[in-house]
């Protein structure tokens, strides 16, 4: 990347006349897998039970690493897609890298667990887990360059200034401590001021605040491309959890130029929609559920999916015509068109809200969550456009988010969580803005929000001043880079600090393990509450010498709904089918009705009841098949009419 290049070798020099320390901040990916190494390890992890475990590739990242998914599904219970499944996806957010990492240790633990623990064996007998530990993984790779700077995107090249050019003011590492922090400069039309109570936070001026004291906050960097603007387009790309086609924000930049307009992102639906004509089907289509790992939450702190208000895009508005003798005049753009009667604001069909009736699954989900991770408080961010979102309220399964980090005792709070959802710019932090700006502070905001974490702590925000005190009590100091003077040859003197990148995504690595277990245990709970469809020994009555009555009695033992609520809707979920297939079709006929029953739904512990009436000669065969894509496979029986 050429802008690190062509900042660091005069700032090191500067750095050195300075007379500066150079320090040596704490690797924020130590005891974490980069491509290659995450690669290897689930190879290796793959290769302790082949028989069980199969790693495969659903496509490629825009650079051309592969998406990997380990499938693990014990030997007995049916074949792989057959058996309900759980789907587990992690780092679509390319810093949420513990996501891959507490996935992967997923993986670990089932497969290695199988035949020795008896939870798991039993699980993995009944179930089948698709595990995609890193989505994005040209994201993630960033979480490993020598100068770390935070982001989510995908690295696809893009222009967030409109000057025709792409990524050509990426931020700098003008201290050299392979960290890209901020850099604050006294500046008389600056809205920031030093905070009194810690001075390593900054926080918004105040109206009687001396000219003086004012600062302005930049990311790190220089202006590369001598606009005047520092670090507007840096190498991003676009986030893969906002990529999704439900609620997704059209108007807000880093989603996607258009939904699913990204490689990972179809390649994950493709995975879970796409039909196989070697399979005559969608082999995928026994996913029962979702949990994926990212910045949103949905089972620590609350239940169920809102989505916020996204930027859904309107049609051409008819042109309002000048009130003329105080009516209103309506009219379409163009000429010579006829006057419209005044059109109703368009809607947003999407829904943004989980259904009423599967409030209670989401809930009771949540709650064994937080009874098994013992993680019960997190931050999130609305997630329209995310692939929590598109389980649900597309393919129609249950789906949950973990974030893992945003919260850690008296830590909790991830300080990129917005307060005014849907409002603004990827990783815009919950502070006030101020109310106009001109074209170059705000742009100075995109580029500043474009760092997510370590570009928003420009102010004093509670979360800020948790993240301190977790920092000085719990880290041994280490995780914020405290502002020193560097010379700026555009700005003069700065100084350059702030967060530590990276360090309120991810956690120390020797809290992975355990969080990998307790979130295999979860993932074993969650799995075991799938839909169960079975059906009682059918009963045949004979009710004349040719006239036989038979009646089945269908269940759902699971804990979960055969289809949510907003399955139902979505009708994307195959029926529960039960038919009858009888020995000779010449000498037995229906009494009425039909061979084939299709049930499209069945609450928890439900019961139904089917009869028919046969006419046959007795001694006659029939065979009952009943087939719940999503509720176990298919079981068969039969029965002699007599
Ligand atoms: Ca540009
Ligand atoms: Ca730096
Ligand atoms: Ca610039
Ligand atoms: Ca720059």
């Amino acid at each position: 990347m050429k802008y690190l290049y062509r900042g660091f070798l005069p700032v090191l020099l500067l750095v050195l006349l300075a007379g500066l320390p150079l320090k040596s901040a704490d690797d924020a990916s130590d005891g974490y897998h980069n491509y290659q190494a995450l690669t290897q390890a689930l190879k290796n992890i793959v290769s302790v039970n082949t028989k069980i475990a199969k790693l495969q590739s659903i496509g490629k990242s825009l650079q051309g690493r592969d998406l990997w998914m380990v499938q693990i599904s014990g030997m007995q219970g049916g074949s792989p897609e057959e058996k309900q499944a759980l789907l587990i996806v992690g780092n679509l957010e390319g810093d949420h890298v513990v996501g891959s990492e507490v996935a992967m240790g997923m993986a670990e633990y089932l497969i290695n667990g199988y035949g020795s623990d008896e939870k798991v064996t039993e699980i993995l007998n009944k179930r089948t887990f698709y595990i995609a530990p890193r989505l994005n993984p040209d994201g993630a790779e960033a979480f490993f360059n020598k100068v770390k700077f935070e982001h989510s995107g995908n690295f696809k090249p893009r222009d967030e200034d409109y000057d025709w050019l792409t990524d050509e003011d990426g931020p700098d590492d003008l201290n050299g401590d392979g960290l890209i922090t901020q850099m604050r400069v006294k500046d008389k039309e600056g809205d920031w001021i030093i905070d009194e109570n810690d001075p390593r936070l900054m926080k918004k001026k105040e109206s009687d605040t001396p000219l003086d004291e004012l600062y302005k906050i930049y990311t790190e960097g220089l202006d590369d491309d001598g606009d005047d603007l520092y670090n507007e387009d840096g190498p991003g790309g676009f986030n893969i959890n906002r990529n999704f086609p439900h609620n997704f924000g059209y108007k807000t930049k880093g989603w996607g130029v258009y939904a699913v307009s990204e490689k990972e992102t179809t390649a994950l639906i493709d995975f879970i929609a796409k039909y196989d004509p070697t399979f005559k089907g969608q082999p995928h289509r026994n996913i029962c559920a979702v949990l994926m790992f990212s910045k949103f939450d949905n089972l620590a702190a609350g239940t169920g999916i809102e989505s916020g208000t996204p930027t859904f895009p309107q049609p051409a508005q008819a042109v309002r015509a000048p009130v003329m003798g105080g009516m209103r005049m309506f009219m379409r753009g163009g000429r010579g068109q006829a006057p419209t009667t005044p059109q109703a604001r368009p809607t947003d069909p999407q829904p943004k809200k989980t259904e009423a009736r599967d409030e209670s699954l989401f809930k009771a989900v949540s709650e064994q969550y937080k009874s098994i991770t013992k993680i019960d408080s997190a931050v999130s961010d609305k997630p329209f456009g995310s692939f929590l979102e598109y389980a649900y309220f597309h393919v129609g399964v249950p789906s949950f988010s973990a974030n893992l980090w945003s919260l850690r005792e008296d830590a909790p709070a991830r300080p990129a969580a917005k307060k005014t959802p849907g409002a603004g710019q990827e990783g815009q932090s919950g502070q006030t803005q101020p109310q106009t700006m001109d074209r170059s502070a705000m742009m100075q905001r995109f580029s500043s929000m474009r760092g997510g974490g370590a570009a928003s702590s420009t102010a004093s925000s509670n979360n800020d001043e948790k993240w301190l005190k977790w920092i000085d009590d719990k880290n041994e100091g280490h995780g914020f880079v405290n502002w020193t003077k560097v010379n700026h040859k555009q700005l003069g003197e700065v100084e350059v600090g702030g967060f530590v990148p990276y360090l309120r995504v991810n956690p120390p690595a020797d809290l992975i393990p355990d969080l990998s277990k307790s979130h295999a245990e979860f993932a074993i709970y969650l799995a075991s509450q799938f839909a169960e469809i079975t059906m009682d020994e059918p009963e045949v009555e004979k009710l004349s010498s040719n006239l036989f009555r038979l009646t089945i009695k269908v269940h759902n033992q699971g804990e979960f709904p055969y289809v949510t609520a907003m399955g139902s809707r979505t009708r994307n979920i195959t029926s529960i089918m039960l038919r009858l297939k009888f020995e000779n079709e010449n000498d037995m006929k229906l009494f009425g009705g039909n061979k084939r029953i299709d049930i499209p739904t069945l609450a928890s512990g439900a019961e139904q009841e089917y009869k028919w009436t046969i006419i046959s000669p007795p001694g006659k065969q029939i065979d009952i098949t009943l087939w719940a894509r999503n509720g176990g496979g298919t079981t068969q029986k039969k029965i002699v009419l007599k």
